[in-house]
């Protein structure tokens, strides 16, 4: 069942896909919508798209859903909706990310993923804020994502379980987000364990080895949403230059700030592009 945190994912002997199904199951219920065609995380910074994709049927406390349930003391959680687009399309939003770095381990960080597959969701799309490393971005710019490079040293995936991750960002979906804005430009996401950023010289290395963009999710679930069989497509807002690429200090606020400026830039992209999906 669960062990004492309360989190049946928690418990090694559980089977995170039978837990995903429950969680599918769960939303189905309190949704009443039997099956889902689209999946959407929402990062930092992209939180006003679920308003322009179409009409938001149900909202969830993340708390009534199997496996996303939370000790109390860790207080807010986040909400799943149920959002029908014109098209006649069931999109699950999920503003309920767990991150890495929270410490709790990526079964926690992709049951959001698994069970937007369970539910029969067969596109992922997978937004973050992040940190820009290519010196022709500015903050506010959204990017696609292209490939990645994980840097937590783990993986969501358990025993010898081999799985191609080869046009894991589909080329069909970037192409298609083209059509919507052809000035999106792309770049090779890091995932990095965090909660701190990054220092001059890890950015430097990151640069070295390829990568474009700088942040603490996605490549995780973009893993188990392929494990899952889910077509994957990624944005990262740009709210900031990486550390060393912008020379002053990175704080917080100006994350903040660089998103909600770009808000109503982003969220009406990503409802284009959800819509043409
Ligand atoms: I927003 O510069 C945001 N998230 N690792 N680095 C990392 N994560 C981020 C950054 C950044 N900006």
């Amino acid at each position: 069942m669960s062990d004492s945190t309360g989190n049946p994912l928690d418990d090694p002997a559980t089977d995170p896909f039978e837990i995903a199904a429950a969680a599918a199951d769960d939303i189905a219920r309190l949704t009443g919508v039997e099956r889902h065609d689209i999946a959407l995380t929402l990062g930092s910074g992209w939180g006003k798209a679920a308003d322009l994709i179409g009409e938001t049927t149900v909202t969830i406390p993340a708390t009534e859903v199997t496996g996303f349930s939370k000790p109390a003391l860790e207080g807010h959680v986040g909400t799943l909706r149920s959002v029908l687009t014109p098209k006649g399309r069931h999109v699950l939003v999920i503003g309920a990310r767990t991150h890495y770095y929270e410490g709790h381990g990526p079964r926690r960080v992709v049951h959001s993923v698994r069970t937007a597959a369970a539910t029969g969701a067969r596109t992922m799309v997978l937004t973050n804020g992040a940190g820009g490393i290519k010196t022709t971005w500015k903050p506010g710019q959204p990017v696609l994502i292209s490939d990645h490079i994980n840097l937590t040293g783990d993986s969501p995936l358990e025993g010898a379980t081999f799985i191609d991750l080869t046009d894991l960002y589909s080329m069909r979906l970037r192409d298609l987000a083209r059509t919507i804005d052809p000035s999106l430009d792309e770049g090779v996401y890091c995932q990095f364990r965090g909660p701190q950023y990054e220092t001059p010289a890890e950015v430097r290395m990151a640069k070295a080895i390829g990568g474009h963009i700088v942040g603490m999710s996605t490549a995780l679930e973009a893993i188990a949403a392929r494990q899952a069989g889910m077509e994957v497509l990624g944005f990262s807002l740009i709210t900031n230059m990486a550390a060393g690429i912008q020379t002053t200090p990175l704080s917080h606020q100006e994350v903040i700030d660089a998103g909600r400026e770009a808000e109503p830039v982003i969220s009406s992209l990503l409802a284009r592009v959800i819509g043409a999906l």
